[in-house]
């Protein structure tokens, strides 16, 4: 298409960003903002996909039955995530195959939270309340992103998201009405996954090369920092009422900004992750890649029986 031909049709697309109406898969879209829905719809649904695995640790070894269904149907819910999510993925011309291979090379990544591991059960308490409570602040402005599909899927995410933070949290008050013991563990968990948790958000807004373009066009709603503030913010009358210290020494409500001073988390140690140097980096990936080749016989499958019903019907 020749310039001269795009011209309206990138009107019309800056006109419907402008208006905060969706743009639906059909419609023209600039190749850079269909690049960075890719991108970043991708990162999420592998985020979603990966994380299955640091909670899934715990299944064959919850504490009672009633916490194994919990445990069971919340990363059920992540596996459903992840597929709507590539199917979001799917609207703008790419396939879930071409996606997971991408994941699986390294050329696309996923949240960095998911490089660490989960060393006892309070962890899935700790999960639920920090992850998935970063994850529904950042996620409930996604709820009106500008492209459709992934506002839609984001919807039904969120709703679900509510039920995985609760449940953490309502694990997390269990244990701390308990021993001293169950306290300490309670704890010990908040102290390993507070900094990793802040640091879901992405890096500082000065460091975001995302951030600007991606607010322009409607993707995201709001920058890193204003995201990871909403979080500090809400979570730190939570972080009271369990009975648990948040592991800042900074952290303090200032007055004139009505919000929380906070720490800098270790960025250094923030983009070794995302490069790939975390401490369970390779450990996810090698376990994502044994999962897809011992699926190679379900996908053959679901295609031979997808190519015979065509068959018959023909
Ligand atoms: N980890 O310019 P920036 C869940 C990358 S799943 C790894 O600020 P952007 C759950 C970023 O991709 C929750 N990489 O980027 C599941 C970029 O690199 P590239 C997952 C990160 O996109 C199971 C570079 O750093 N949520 O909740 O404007 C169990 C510069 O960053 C991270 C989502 O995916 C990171 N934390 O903003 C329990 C939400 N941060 O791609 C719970 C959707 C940054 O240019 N995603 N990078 O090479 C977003 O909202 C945005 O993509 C981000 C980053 C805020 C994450």
């Amino acid at each position: 298409m020749t310039v001269v031909e795009e011209a309206p049709l990138e009107e019309a697309f800056e006109q419907t960003i402008a208006r905060n109406d969706r743009i639906e898969p059909r419609d023209w879209m600039p190749d850079d903002y269909r690049k960075t829905l890719i991108r970043q719809i991708a990162q999420h649904a592998h985020s979603e996909i990966i994380g299955m695995q640091p909670e899934g640790n715990w299944i064959t070894r919850a504490p009672s039955l009633r916490r194994k269904a919990v445990l069971l149907a919340k990363v059920q819910d992540e596996a459903g995530h992840g597929l709507y999510l590539y199917s979001a993925t799917e609207t703008l011309g790419v396939s879930r195959d071409d996606l997971t291979r991408r994941l699986l090379s390294g050329t696309q990544k996923y949240s960095s939270i998911f490089n660490y591991p989960t060393l006892s059960y309070a962890d899935v308490g700790t999960i639920g309340w920090l992850v998935d409570g970063a994850a529904i602040c950042n996620q409930v402005p996604l709820c009106r992103t500008s492209f459709g599909p992934y506002g839609r899927a984001m919807i039904r995410v969120c709703k679900e998201e509510s039920f995985h933070q609760r449940q953490g949290y309502e694990l997390l008050m269990t244990m701390m009405r308990g021993t001293d013991e169950q306290r300490a563990m309670v704890q010990e968990s908040v102290d390993r996954f507070w900094w990793p948790a802040l640091m879901m958000f992405g890096p500082p807004d000065g460091d975001s090369p995302n951030t600007e373009r991606s607010m322009t066009w409607g993707i995201k709603r709001h920058t890193n920092d204003e995201l990871r503030q909403k979080f500090v913010d809400m979570t730190v009358p939570q972080a009271k009422a369990l009975g648990v210290t948040l592991p800042d020494p900074e952290l303090r409500w200032n007055d004139e900004r009505q919000a929380h001073d906070f720490g800098s988390p270790d960025w250094e140690e923030f983009w070794q992750v995302v490069k790939g140097n975390g401490p369970c980096n390779a450990q996810r990936l090698a376990h994502r890649q044994r999962a897809y080749d011992e699926g190679a016989w379900v996908r053959e499958a679901a295609m031979a029986y997808a190519d015979r019903q065509v068959d018959e019907n023909v």
